[in-house]
């Protein structure tokens, strides 16, 4: 774990569970930050960690003295984790990744900037993740998967080998995808969604065996 303090960006139940991980890390976290409303949560606290405010607090530390962790989960629309991602990146500042101790990582993995590891998850060797993936409880990558930047796999998802995302995909909760297939940019795999066809770029799949559906790109899809 890099020595810099920590601020978290978000404040809801993701933020809730990386510092339940941070906290047992012993991390010098600062505290956390909520939507930029008229009055975000100042004087709240998430497990005794307080609520600085809205996003314009992080500005107030240096990028030499900070690091950010996305805190951002399925809030509101798929994509805003991203903007969290690239908006505080232009800014200069860098974000630290967050890996439950009972996340089994193959040491033959690459790992990009920001990636999150929650409890449970499996990633075999091989596999590439690119920056700010989140791959949630229990959740499994198998061997020489290529996950693009942004992507988030929900609690259970599994993912066989050999498996390629596009950077920004959604695999909501329990969704199977078998070896060797594509999903391309901004695809959303539906919850329990068992893909066993290459899906093409900015759609949504669901069911088994899973077919393309109406886009519900920015909308809640019950995954998380
Ligand atoms: O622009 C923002 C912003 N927009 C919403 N900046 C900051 N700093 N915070 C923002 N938020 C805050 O994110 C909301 O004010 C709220 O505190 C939080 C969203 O909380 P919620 O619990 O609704 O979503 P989540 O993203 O923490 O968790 C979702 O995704 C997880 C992966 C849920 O679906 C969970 O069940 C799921 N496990």
């Amino acid at each position: 774990m890099d020595k810099k303090a920590l601020i978290i960006i978000g404040a809801g139940g993701h933020a809730k569970v990386l510092l339940d991980i941070l906290l047992a890390q012993k991390a010098d976290i600062l505290g956390l930050t909520d939507a930029d409303t008229a009055s975000p949560g100042v004087g709240r606290h998430v497990l005794g960690v307080p609520v600085l405010g809205g996003d314009s607090q992080v500005p107030e530390h240096s990028p030499e003295d900070i690091r950010l962790v996305n805190a951002l989960g399925s809030v509101g629309r798929i994509g805003k984790r991203r903007e969290i991602f690239q908006h505080f990146k232009a800014l200069g500042y860098s974000f630290a990744s967050v890996f439950h101790p009972a996340a089994i990582i193959s040491r033959l993995t690459e790992l990009g900037e920001g990636v999150q590891l929650m409890a449970g998850v499996v990633v075999q060797a091989g596999v590439v993740l690119g920056d700010n993936v989140l791959v949630n409880t229990r959740a499994s990558v198998d061997h020489d998967c290529r996950i693009g930047a942004h992507a988030h796999l929900a609690p259970g998802a599994i993912l066989s080998g050999g498996v390629t995302l596009g950077e920004g995909v959604h695999v909501g909760t329990g969704a199977v995808i078998i070896q060797g297939i594509t999903v391309g940019e901004g695809s959303v795999i539906g919850a329990g969604a068992v893909v066993i066809r290459d899906v093409p770029s900015g759609v949504t799949v669901a069911g088994n065996p899973a077919r393309v559906s109406n886009a519900v790109q920015g909308c809640r899809t019950g995954n998380s």
